[in-house]
């Protein structure tokens, strides 16, 4: 991939060039000024200001994901198949921890990400249209998957029908939430918390665009039309919204109450029948709706189909405005209805949901959800002629399964330890939920959507974490994560539970199937 190609040069180049700083600096950089030590050895890659560079972000928001000791060792030992060195042979053991506690400490003046920032920050290896039209390889390019590897910073492509893998390449660091396709599967678009957004031509297996959308993002979501890309961020407090084609910046919205209350944004999501993005904000009591524009004109860009949804908007909020929705409590982890008239919301930190009418923006019911509710892993079934969702809890062991039409809890379903991900397929008599935390975290379960009972609990690899489920399109096979260094994505007969191959991957978190995610498969996260 030439993108992938000429940045591992421009790495390998900054990496040489640091450490021959290093050579040179070696006596000033042993001095007790952590902050000097800093600029000698690690600015040059992570940015001056800790804002990142080839290297990741270096501050306390960018690095929630890894604990001090992590960031330690890294430091000493380097980190594999990435240009990050290792500075246990230049650096003492005092040294190397001073560093490691430094770069969590907030700094004095808080970053900033300004407009102009994210314009220098784009960059178009290939403009829009300008690469061929058909996929280079023959596999179904709408049962594709695509794995995300967080080990070693990678995604792989796999074919959905033989599992072979058709292409694997190098990510932007740390990846979060799920990539976002557009309707035909051409393109996918990932984001990193670091606030890098790549858009990737699975046809052609290249990196088209890039840009960086802020210092600590938590999202992004892709209109139903594939032309539009909002993202979500913590740092700045801000929504930014692109033109997916080239991924050019459209407009930055600050986030804040009427008031003038500054958010950040927990996540922003697209509802397709509605024709708008909607994002959960943390610090205030609202949440944003913000309408794209409807598909009365032709999509003319080349390769981005029209949504077969024609949205139905309950208001009339023009194009790109912001509509407040007030809501009686902080909101910060959705999900949605089928039809995304209702947004069911609850406070990470909180014991309970409620459930809002998007249209009239009315609270409509509160849900006895104690314990941590993940929502946003939550899935939907249809259960003796009745809707029902079904959520993991991060903070219980338990599933909850709700009735969608009067909001009542029907079961709550223990588990062997809380969870993260859940998963299922309309063509699946099966929904399956991990074990994410505690000495059972190597357990799946699979639960009969019919009975509403455990039927079968998994354990793959005895002591190894194993998590996530994403089902091909035909709901035929559920593949799992077996979510360690030398880990691997597990393909099981999705009807026999029966394993049938597995395929070596480093720490692959979640795998997205281009059918399930571009068609919002009820038992898929959107
Ligand atoms: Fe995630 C999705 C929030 C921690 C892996 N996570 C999401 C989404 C949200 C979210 C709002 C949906 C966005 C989307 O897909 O567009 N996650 C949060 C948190 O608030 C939380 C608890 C704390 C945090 O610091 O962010 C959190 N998440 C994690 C992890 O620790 C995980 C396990 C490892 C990691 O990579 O950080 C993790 N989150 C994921 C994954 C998805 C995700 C793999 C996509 C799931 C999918 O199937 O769509």
């Amino acid at each position: 991939m030439k993108r992938v190609v000429s940045l591992r040069m421009a790495r390998q180049a900054l990496a040489a060039a640091t450490l021959l700083v290093l050579c040179v600096t070696g006596a000033a950089a042993g001095a007790n000024d952590t902050e000097t030590l800093y600029q000698a050895r690690c600015a040059s890659c992570h940015g001056e200001e800790r804002l990142g560079g080839l290297g990741p972000a270096l501050l306390p928001g960018n690095l929630s994901r890894l604990t001090p000791a992590a960031a330690e060792a890294v430091i000493r030992d380097g980190r594999a198949a990435s240009q990050m060195p290792a500075f246990g042979e230049t650096l003492d053991d005092e040294a190397i921890a001073s560093l490691a506690e430094w770069i969590y400490r907030a700094p004095e003046v808080e970053p900033t990400w300004t407009k102009a920032d994210i314009l220098e920050s784009q960059v178009v290896p290939h403009p829009d249209g300008s690469l061929p039209d058909a996929p280079v390889f023959d596999a179904d390019p709408l049962n594709l998957f695509l794995v995300v590897e967080t080990g070693d910073h990678h995604a792989s492509l796999l074919d959905g029908d033989t599992f072979a893998r058709l292409h694997r390449f190098e990510t932007r660091y740390a990846l979060h939430g799920g990539p976002k396709y557009t309707p035909d599967g051409r393109y996918v678009f990932f984001g990193s918390r670091d606030g890098w957004i790549t858009k990737v031509d699975l046809y052609n297996l290249e990196v088209v665009a890039e840009v960086r959308a802020g210092i600590n993002m938590r999202n992004i979501a892709v209109s139903a039309d594939g032309r539009y890309v909002m993202a979500a961020n913590y740092l700045p407090h801000s929504l930014v919204l692109f033109d997916a084609h080239n991924l050019d910046l459209m407009k930055v919205y600050p986030v804040a109450s009427a008031a003038g209350e500054s958010s950040r944004v927990s996540a922003v999501y697209a509802a397709p029948p509605r024709g708008s993005f909607i994002a959960a904000l943390k610090d205030i009591e609202e949440v944003w709706e913000i309408p794209w524009p409807l598909p009365t004109e032709p999509v003319v860009a080349t390769g981005h189909m029209a949504t077969p949804l024609a949205p139905q908007r309950g208001h009339d909020t023009p194009s790109f405005r912001v509509r407040r929705i007030p809501v009686p409590g902080y909101l910060d982890d959705f999900f949605f209805d089928l039809d995304y008239r209702h947004v069911i919301g609850a406070s990470r930190d909180g014991q309970g949901g409620m459930v809002v009418d998007l249209d009239s923006g009315e609270k409509v019911a509160d849900l006895p959800l104690a314990g941590m509710p993940h929502l946003g892993s939550g899935i939907t079934w249809e259960h003796e002629g009745r809707r029902v969702m079904a959520i993991p809890h991060l903070g219980k062991a338990a599933v909850s399964i709700i009735d969608m039409q009067d909001w009542t809890l029907v079961k709550t379903l223990e588990t062997d330890g809380p969870g993260f991900f859940m998963r299922s397929h309309a063509g699946s008599p099966y929904a399956w939920v991990d074990v994410f935390f505690g000495p059972s975290r190597d357990r799946v379960h699979v639960i009969d959507k019919a009975s509403l009972e455990i039927v079968e609990t998994l354990i793959p690899e005895p002591g190894k974490t194993a998590a996530h489920v994403e089902f091909d399109r035909y709901g035929e096979k559920a593949l799992l994560s077996l979510w360690e260094d030398d880990g691997a994505v597990i393909v099981y007969d999705a009807h026999s539970l029966e394993e049938e191959q597995r395929i070596p991957m480093s720490k692959p978190s979640g795998k997205y199937n281009v059918w399930n995610k571009t068609r919002y498969e009820e038992g898929t996260s959107h």
